[in-house]
């Protein structure tokens, strides 16, 4: 995996009743988290993201079902299925990324390191192809 992103696996608390996560900025989460979003209900056959951000750190978490993130630093493209609540996905540097193969019952929470900021996106591929040359 490279450096701009990584898998991380979480310590599952579980006991007989069933499994809890839990996610602290500064303990499992490397970066304050200022912001909270997740996506369902995505219809079958969509492709969601084509943007990169400039600034922002994620974690992706697929807390139900399953999608793959297309991950792309402008030099290799690389796929990550999740499709456990175990696992987030770490992407901290500049990644072009693409969601798709969302099941039907898929939850994808995302902790994000910044508010909302559409200047933050990079939306057209040859401008992130620019902008990873640096
Ligand atoms: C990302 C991937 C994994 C807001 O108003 N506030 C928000 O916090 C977000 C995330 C989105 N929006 C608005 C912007 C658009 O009008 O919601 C609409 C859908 O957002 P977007 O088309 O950017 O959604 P995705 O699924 O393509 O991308 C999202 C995040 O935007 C992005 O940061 O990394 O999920």
């Amino acid at each position: 995996m490279q450096a701009n992103y990584e898998l991380i696996t979480f310590n599952a608390l579980g006991d007989e009743r069933g499994s809890l996560i839990s996610i602290e900025e500064g303990y499992n989460a490397p970066f304050d988290i200022k912001r909270v979003y997740y996506i369902f209900d995505t219809k079958k056959d969509v492709i969601r993201g084509y943007h990169a951000h400039i600034k922002l750190q994620q974690i992706a978490i697929v807390i139900k079902g399953s999608c793959t993130f297309v991950l792309d630093d402008g030099k290799t493209r690389q796929e990550v299925e999740l499709n456990n609540p175990n696992q987030g996905l770490l992407i901290k540097g500049l990644i072009w990324r693409e969601m798709q193969d969302f099941s039907d019952d898929c939850v994808l929470v995302v902790l994000a390191s910044e508010h909302y900021d559409e200047s933050d996106y990079i939306r057209d591929y040859e401008k992130f192809i620019e902008y990873a040359k640096n």
